[in-house]
């Protein structure tokens, strides 16, 4: 029986089931390694007789080298399944259809703003616009609102610190132009507002478009007939009835909400508030330095969430604000 052939033979059996790199490692190690089977049987050779010697160094080089070439076979087989695995986990199936692409669009309460700056532009008003955070002053004060007006209560605005709030409406915009601008004036201000009120038809923050005309004389004839145009535009049938209420805001005297009656169309139907206007109040106007005397003017403001919802027949105002594209996705 020739020993080095067993040794390879056994080796041979253990590769057979090697799975890993570390396998094969280990079976060098154990034949050819400094304590391996192969090295110890060479380090014997010295005690063997000069005849024996030839033969047996002979069987034991010859075995050395199949091991050899027997690691290496496995080795080689070893990458080449780890190659043909990994193809087959990366592969791109070309025929496969592709995903393809869905366009953008604006989001509904942008849409309808844009709409109202539009309807607007188109009779002269011009755009302001202003900041967000805003002192009491211009939010309150100049606005008519005296310190103990509900609109004015905690529960209502947002305050960072006394003096320092989120503005409740987008009138400090006109009060702001009103100072810096001459006759005429003629601007709406759209923007986001902030209150803290939070239900089906409220939210903390909601965008208005607040509209301002001021001029040598501006009558509430002249506000009549624009909003009336303005409505018939913006809703798009020319059978819409519109009725005027008498109101209150501080701002304004007199003042007025105006309602639509929309055909029962959408699931909402009787009449239904759209938007507040009036006359600039004397005092508002003394308050940015004009003469009620020398000028008069009305104002309107309306909610752009309330007006998509009544265009749209939206019963709940949050979904504005969750993005929900099954939503978004149908305007
Ligand atoms: C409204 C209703 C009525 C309004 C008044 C002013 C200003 F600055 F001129 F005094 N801006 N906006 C106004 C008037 C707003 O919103 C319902």
């Amino acid at each position: 029986m020739n020993t080095a052939e067993s040794i390879v033979l056994a080796a041979e059996k253990r590769l057979e089931h090697a799975s890993t790199v570390d396998h094969i490692e280990q079976v060098r190690v154990d034949v050819l390694g400094k304590k391996g089977a192969l090295t110890e049987l060479l380090k014997g050779l010295g005690k063997l007789s000069a005849e024996e010697r030839p033969s047996v160094g002979q069987a034991i080089n010859a075995a050395k080298k199949n091991l050899i070439r027997l690691l290496d076979e496995k080795g080689e087989q070893l990458a080449e399944g780890a190659r043909q695995k990994d193809l087959i986990n990366t592969a791109i199936d070309v025929t496969m259809p592709g995903r393809g692409r869905t366009n953008g669009s604006a989001h509904p309460v942008s849409q309808v703003q844009a709409k109202i700056e539009d309807l607007f532009h188109h009779v002269g008003f011009e755009v302001a616009r202003g900041p967000e955070i805003e002192d009491e002053y211009h939010n309150f004060e100049a606005l008519n609102i005296p310190k103990h007006h509900p609109a004015r209560a905690m529960h209502d605005t947002f305050y960072f610190k006394p003096d320092l709030l989120l503005r409740t409406h987008t009138s400090p915009v006109q009060i702001r132009v009103m100072k810096e601008k001459t006759l005429p004036i003629r601007i709406i201000a759209p923007g986001r507002v902030y209150r803290c009120d939070y239900d089906q038809t409220h939210s903390p923050m909601f965008h208005q478009v607040e509209g301002l005309w001021i001029d040598e004389i501006a009558t509430m004839a002249e506000l009549k007939g624009m909003l009336n145009s303005f409505l018939l535009a913006f809703f798009e049938r020319d059978d819409l009835e519109i009725r005027y209420r008498p109101s209150y805001f501080p701002f304004t005297e007199p003042s007025m909400e105006v309602d639509i009656k929309l055909p029962s169309a959408h699931g909402l139907s009787g009449w239904l508030e759209v938007l507040g206007c009036g006359m600039v109040h004397p005092n508002v106007l003394t308050n940015v330095g004009l003469d009620p005397e020398q000028c008069s003017g009305f104002a309107f403001g309306m909610g752009v969430e309330r007006l998509a919802m009544l265009k749209y027949g939206i019963s709940d105002l949050r979904h504005f604000f969750e993005n929900d594209l099954r939503f978004l996705s149908q305007f």
